[in-house]
């Protein structure tokens, strides 16, 4: 017999925040509470074309899934199918059941720019050199790639690469930066030599702390002295076996747009630790003070806050391992389903350092839960695929709702975690629609 479900944790949302627009299918823009302030339950599934089989528990103010989707897609270079959020600087995300596949391909891995990539003919892997200096540092030495290549064994790793802003579109009162819904996230395998095997042969001190990157974009200004983004991790992080000088993606070069010809990445980390176009690392004996390292930037409070509170800087603190959270990439939301046949339904689950140790669908807004099989990583680091088989029990809309648990006993929140100024970590239960016929 499985383990009790994850007991429900429904956050209360405060009465005196202003609700968020979201478009509809229309592309009118709703508000959460007039949606509901002006439309009953029967308007509600007459806009679905169906009836909301579990209505009597769909949690007040929540717009199913089905009305809240935008899913607009544009082409950029080498990519296929992403949504571009933005274009200068590149900004794209992945629609959920583009990551069906266990390894992602190049095409749908997402893009986030914080300047503008470096012009692929600059991106001369012959030609490309890295850095390593700073404080702490014994013997500051600059490497050829080849050199890289040649004089350190190579390792490949699988390994889930998610922006800390992924999901933040859904945080209310809305946060500032880039409004990712699900897709800032992409499981490939990564192919370079260890950032500990290069760190150890050029000496490390023993006041030595942290790691910072610079990489060879351009800042938005255009102005080239400016640093677009430096970032990095303590040194035990950085000394870690599965920490990789990555030159090589799903044994291809990297593509253009994430980091070619060589980037750094960091396992179960906020892929801005990840520095692409990698030039320089700066091994310090300090935490790093980068670009980026300071301030709301990729730092959460070290308490629970009230949503849209002001929190004394003293008080945030950097984000380190991302949290558990999952995705269900098949089938697509919005699909049909004959109700004689098993809805069968898949997807991805990991939980930054630790393992996900359950995954749980829910048919009826997280009412009941049933358990999905779910699969070993193949790799730490890697995420994990489940799947399952459920019956819908009559015609209707439904939504399935995925919760995954860590090996620590976490789970996914069911609608939001902890409000944050910058609105980073939202590992809320993904949700699709399903309408059985
Ligand atoms: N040089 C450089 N490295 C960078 C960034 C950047 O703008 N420049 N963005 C960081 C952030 S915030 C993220 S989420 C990841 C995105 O990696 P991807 O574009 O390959 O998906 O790269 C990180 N590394
Ligand atoms: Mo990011």
């Amino acid at each position: 017999m499985s383990a009790a479900p994850p007991s429900p944790n429904w956050p209360a949302r405060p009465a005196d925040v202003p609700s968020k627009p979201v478009a509809d299918e229309r592309g009118e823009s709703l508000n959460r509470r007039g949606f509901f302030g002006q439309l009953g339950l029967a308007s509600l599934s007459a806009a679905l074309g169906a009836e909301i089989v579990f209505a009597d528990r769909l949690p007040a103010g929540l717009i199913p899934v089905a009305l809240a989707q935008d899913n607009t897609p544009s082409p950029i270079a080498g990519k296929e199918g992403l949504t571009v959020l933005n274009d200068r600087p590149v900004l794209a995300e992945t629609p959920a059941h583009l990551l069906d596949d266990d390894v992602t391909p190049a095409k749908y891995l997402f893009v986030r720019n914080n300047g503008h990539a470096p012009a692929p003919e600059t991106l001369d892997p012959e030609q490309w050199t890295l850095e390593i200096a700073g404080e702490s540092c014994e013997r500051p030495t600059t490497f050829t790639l080849k050199e890289l290549k040649t004089r350190f064994p190579h390792h490949t790793v699988q390994m889930v690469l998610e922006c800390a802003g992924n999901g933040r579109s859904e945080f209310n009162p809305p946060t500032s930066g880039t409004q990712w819904t699900t897709g800032a996230v992409g499981c490939p395998r990564w192919t370079g030599v260890r950032l500990r095997d290069v760190l150890e042969h050029c000496g490390i001190k023993p006041d030595a702390v942290y790691l910072g990157y610079y990489g060879a974009d351009l800042h938005l200004s255009g102005d080239p002295k400016k640093v677009v983004i430096s970032r990095g991790a303590p040194l035990r992080k950085a000394l870690e076996d599965e920490t990789l000088l990555a030159f090589a993606m799903n044994g291809e070069d990297i593509p253009w747009q994430n980091g070619h010809p060589l980037r750094l990445v960091f396992g179960g980390w906020p892929a801005s630790t990840c520095g692409k176009w990698l030039k320089k690392l700066v091994v310090r004996d300090r935490e790093h003070d980068g670009e980026k390292m300071t301030g709301d930037s990729y730092r959460v409070p070290r308490y629970p806050v009230a949503p849209g509170s002001k929190v004394p800087d003293e008080d945030m603190v950097i984000i380190e391992s991302m949290p558990v959270k999952s995705l269900i990439t098949f089938p697509k939301s919005g699909v049909t389903q004959a109700l004689e046949e098993p809805l069968r339904v898949r997807g991805h689950a990991w939980a930054g350092e630790a393992e996900v140790a359950e995954l749980w669908l829910s048919i009826d807004f997280g009412s009941t839960w049933q358990r999905a099989e779910l699969g070993k990583p193949v790799n730490r680091y890697a995420w994990q695929s489940w799947k399952a088989e459920m019956r819908l029990p009559k015609k209707g809309y439904y939504e399935v709702w995925a919760r995954a648990t860590d090996d620590q006993g976490r789970a996914q929140p069911m609608i939001l975690p902890g409000w944050n100024p910058k609105g980073y970590l939202n590992n809320t239960c993904h949700r699709i629609a399903v309408q059985a016929v």
